[in-house]
């Protein structure tokens, strides 16, 4: 039935089906997946084609907005559009890679690495602290964040669960402090403000606590279920995927009503 699919998409060159990505070698067709059960496999596919196509068009989106905002938070919106972009980029080497029948966890990881405090910064943009405080706070979430990543990386990556659980326990410690912090200035800014601002910064905190945590939770399904799992390989990566849809372009996209409710008068 595969074969028989695969040979009509080979002939009518539909190459838009995933694992139908038919190289032709020596006279065989030969096909590569990352996972043996056909529909779990173009599952993934889906979700990293989808990630790639919302990144892209996000990118181009927010660049379009930044003068929409005052003076100085277009710098926030600036950087959600490059957030976008590199993830975009990200997506679309998961998802050709994935279509060969390779995983390589590590552009995720660049992903996050280079992302992760990126959505800091535009977030601290935003929120209307002080100079001096936003300084203080950089320099103490933006190692955390990178720490929380590089720690995750050697857990992901292993087979053994008691490394993975090692891990995520020591990620777990910079993801709780980063969550505190953020959560306490947000909560702060959300008090400070009234009106359309106060309300967009709290909707900014629901969307990052609430994405945030599928995170640590994605990361164990392969822990949870035994390894090589398939279902659980195809939920860590569709989990991974819309938390990073909506942390990095629904979120950019709260970012930029921040942005404009602050922009409102001055503006
Ligand atoms: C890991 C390892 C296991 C423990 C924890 C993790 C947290 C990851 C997070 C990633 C956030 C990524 C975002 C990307 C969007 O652009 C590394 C999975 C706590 C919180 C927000």
């Amino acid at each position: 039935m595969l074969c028989a699919q695969q040979f009509l998409c080979y002939l009518s060159e539909c190459s838009e089906v995933g694992l139908l990505d038919v190289p032709f070698k020596g006279g065989k067709m030969e096909t590569y997946s990352v996972l043996k059960d056909f529909e779990l496999n173009q599952l993934v596919y889906n979700a990293l084609s989808f990630g790639t196509a919302v990144m892209l068009g996000a990118f181009v989106y927010f660049l379009t907005q930044i003068k929409s905002v005052a003076k100085q938070y277009q710098s926030g919106v600036a950087v959600s559009a490059v957030v976008v972009g590199i993830a975009g980029y990200h997506y679309y080497r998961m998802w050709s890679g994935w279509a060969a029948g390779t995983v390589n966890e590590g552009y995720r990881y660049a992903d996050w690495l280079i992302t992760v405090p990126l959505l800091v910064i535009e977030l601290l943009i935003v929120l209307g602290v002080t100079a001096d405080h936003r300084k203080k706070l950089m320099t103490t979430l933006v190692p955390a964040t990178v720490l929380m990543i590089g720690l995750g990386y050697p857990g992901e990556t292993s087979n053994s669960d008691s490394t993975k659980w090692t891990f995520w326990v020591l990620s777990m410690l910079p993801f709780i402090y980063i969550l505190l912090t953020l959560s306490k200035e947000m909560k702060a800014a959300g008090t400070r403000e009234t009106g359309a601002v106060s309300a967009a910064i709290k909707n900014a905190t629901t969307i990052l606590l609430l994405t945030w945590l599928v995170y640590p939770i994605g990361y164990l399904f392969p822990v949870i279920f035994e390894a090589g799992n398939e279902g659980a390989e195809t939920a860590r990566q569709v989990a991974y995927t819309f938390a990073d849809i909506t942390a990095k372009a629904l979120f950019g996209l709260m970012i930029l009503n921040i942005a404009k409710a602050r922009s409102g008068d001055s503006h």
